[in-house]
């Protein structure tokens, strides 16, 4: 079946007989109330979350669309897995697949589509088989410690995962590397009510043999620990705990955890849910540990020493001129460092768990590699309460935005420059200046968090509002009480008019996430760990260092990746999958319009079709446009032995297509209007019928 054959609303946008939202809206519209989930506007694909299993992911359509051309085949995420592979191939050159859209979109899911085609295309020697193994099954692995449910998605990324596939000159997979960034790691230990920890915590409860569980002194009821019954949200519907659990360890088994180090991880998750039931009681300054028994299992898990452990909770070390004075914490305080405690050890866990996947999965021989790499992060979310972690999220996103608006356009704009055509430019809402409010040296708003986590004295949220009231007040993105006396902005939040809309961000809490100090007792004390994956966690606890630096703020850090993952993606040639969510409740069968349209609006994918059209809507290189449409001439069936610019003109000029209806291009044909193509189309399919009828008439006549 060719493109134009799947005749449900328009596959790709570009031949849309009008340029506007409503018409891309309606075709989204139809196409999705038939399951064509999947529609281009030129090379980028638009996908629209179906919410129910489709049977589009099988051997056989893996088969279809394997080594075929972007338009031969109805839109799916296999013909952009397949584009990028060959273009990998052909041009040995690195590519990306960029994949955005909000939070339960479909990204992550679009991402393992693309793994899952790129493995059954390649080869299958048995060390590309092992390779393609581990890469498949660090998947499960992943999302068990990253992924959890959300309000928005039940199986939400609440990290950002960057991989790149390496493969040899043969196009087959020979290693990956996987980069990961900013963990959501507040959720180990609090959450908006609804939502839950990351799915590890209650695959272990529900999926580990009884005797595991005795061993890690844990009870099979997930209620029976606050750090996950506190969100009143235990089990979910569509998810299957004990069934994951078993794919993830054996994840971990395929990507070369060994046993010790697997029950190191256990041992360390159960320690975090003994901790969150440790209580804490006190007066005045002074707090203690209520619960021995409960410190005294979390202590036995973490391999430290009790006493420690709990001086640790309910202490400071301060450390002047060699003196060290532990100075008490109050029960406040006290909760306050078991939490970050927590958060400390589950993150840096996680961190653990990547680079040792990556250990196992990474090229290591000097043999040169070409990468496909695929990004996948958490999407743009909008809650009813936004912190410190939606404003990093959002800032992402933000800035691959920027990056598809640059790419796409400067693509655009250098291919009519390579085939000498002349083009008029197309306006495009430019987010640069908001990227720009947010991480400007200096003048940014983050660059504004850390001079007042720097300043001496007393700072706090607060003082952090101040500051961004009077420095960046006048900005046209920024918002706030102070600012416009709006009523409708908490007189605690600023407002920021982000590409995808405008989001409160409260302050509490920025400072500390953005500070993310640790103080020295807890390294201590886990670097004394007789769990030596632990130890290794928290090399700054060892008592011999020297003052350590101050690390980075969260913040800054990053800004540091992400724009390092900007010069990476720049850097080598993008795919997009542009991802739509919709409805809100993740229905399968049920269309917002209101909600789509947003998305067009935002995604900018009403400018992408413009900047697309601006001038032609269809090109294509002249061999295979010759290929195609041939028979539709008596001078070039059935063959043409000249130059093929010169068959194309002499096709296009028997079909009365001149003028300014086509441009002829250094290596491809331009075509002005959709409708030509349809013609085209047409006088093909007949003329196939023709020379088919003529062919049976042939036989029978024998
Ligand atoms: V988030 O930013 O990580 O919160 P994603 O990654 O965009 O988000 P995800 O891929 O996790 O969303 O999709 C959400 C859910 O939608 C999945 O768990 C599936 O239940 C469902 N989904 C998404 N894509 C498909 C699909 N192609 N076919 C069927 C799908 N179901
Ligand atoms: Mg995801």
């Amino acid at each position: 079946m060719s493109l134009l054959e799947n005749r449900i609303g328009v596959a790709d946008a570009v031949l849309l007989e009008e340029v506007n939202e409503d018409a891309m809206l309606q075709n989204y519209h139809a196409r999705f109330k038939e399951d064509q989930i999947y529609t281009y506007i030129g090379d980028v694909l638009v996908s629209i979350n179906p919410y129910h299993s489709m049977n589009i992911y099988t051997p056989e359509f893996i088969n279809e669309y394997r080594g075929r051309n972007l338009y031969e085949l109805p839109p799916h995420v296999y013909a952009i897995a397949d584009e990028t592979h060959r273009a990998m191939k052909e041009r040995n050159a690195d590519q990306c697949i960029i994949i955005t859209g909000e939070s339960g979109a479909g990204k992550t899911e679009a991402s393992k589509l693309i793994m899952q085609f790129i493995a059954a295309v390649s080869g299958d020697g048995a060390e590309v088989h092992r390779v393609k193994k581990q890469l498949l099954q660090s998947n499960p692995i992943l999302e068990a410690f990253g992924n959890a449910k959300t309000l928005r998605n039940d199986n939400s990324s609440r990290f950002g995962k960057y991989m790149d596939i390496q493969f040899d000159f043969k196009g087959d997979p020979v290693g990956g590397i996987i980069t990961n960034y900013l963990l959501e790691k507040s959720r180990v230990v609090t959450r908006t009510e609804g939502e839950r920890s990351f799915h590890i915590f209650y695959q272990l409860l529900s999926g580990a043999d009884q005797a595991v569980l005795n061993e890690l002194a844990l009870e099979r009821d997930a209620n029976a620990y606050k750090y996950l019954s506190s969100s009143k949200c235990l089990v979910v519907p569509t998810i299957k705990d004990d069934k994951e659990f078993a794919a993830t360890r054996a994840g971990l088994e395929v990507c070369g955890f060994t046993k010790d180090e697997i029950q190191s991880i256990w041992r360390i998750l159960a320690g975090i849910l003994h901790m969150g039931n440790i209580g804490i009681t006190g007066s005045g300054e002074n707090s203690s540990v209520s619960t021995k028994d409960i410190a005294q299992k979390a202590a036995d898990m973490f391999g430290t020493d009790v006493a420690s452990l709990s001086a640790a909770i309910t202490f400071r070390t301060v450390e002047t001129q060699g003196d060290s004075v532990k100075s008490p914490l109050n029960v406040a305080k006290a909760e306050y460092a078991r939490d970050a405690f927590c958060k400390a050890v589950y993150s840096r866990v996680f961190s653990w768990v990547v680079s040792r996947i990556n250990d196992s999965i990474r090229v290591t021989s000097r043999e040169r590699t070409t990468v496909i790499g695929v990004l996948d992060i958490y999407g743009f979310e909008i809650f009813k309460h936004n912190s410190f972690e939606q404003f990093i999220i959002n800032h992402c996103n933000e800035k691959l935005q920027q990056i598809f608006i640059e790419l796409t356009l400067k693509a655009e704009q250098e291919e009519y420059v390579r085939e000498g055509i002349k083009w008029t430019p197309v306006t495009y809402f430019n987010n640069a200046i908001i990227c720009d409010l947010i991480e400007a040296p200096r003048t940014g708003i983050l660059s504004l968090l850390d001079e007042e986590c720097l300043k001496p004295g007393n700072t706090s949220d607060d003082s952090f509002l101040q500051l961004l009231d009077k420095q960046i007040v006048r900005h046209d993105h920024y918002d706030s009480r102070t600012k416009s006396k709006n009523r409708t902005i908490d007189d605690k939040a600023f407002r920021l008019k982000h590409y995808a809309g405008d989001v409160d961000y409260n302050v509490a809490g920025f400072m500390d996430k953005n500070q993310d100090l640790l103080f020295k007792d807890v390294p201590r004390v886990l670097f004394a760990s007789k769990n030596a994956l632990l130890k290794s966690l928290f090399p700054e606890g060892e008592a011999k260092k020297g003052v350590l630096q101050r690390p980075p703020t969260a913040g800054t850090q990053f800004k540091r990746s992400v724009a390092e993952l900007t010069t990476n993606l720049t850097s080598k040639s993008p795919h997009y999958i542009r991802c739509i969510k919709p409805n809100e409740e993740k229905r399968s069968r049920v269309f917002d319009e209101n909600l789509v349209r947003h998305q067009i609006r935002y995604l900018g994918l009403l400018e992408n079709l413009r900047v697309r059209r601006a001038g032609f809507a269809f090109r294509q290189d002249y061999p295979r446009f010759l290929q195609r449409y041939k028979m539709l001439c008596p001078q070039t069936w059935p063959v043409w032995k000249g130059q093929e610019k010169e068959g194309v003109r002499l096709i296009l000029n028997h079909l009365g297509v001149t003028g300014d209806n086509c441009a002829y291009g250094n290596s491809k044909i331009f075509i002005r209007l959709p409708s030509t193509l349809f013609m085209l189309e047409d006088k093909r399919r007949d003329a196939q019928h023709l020379i088919a009828a003529k062919i049976q008439a042939r036989y029978r006549g024998w």
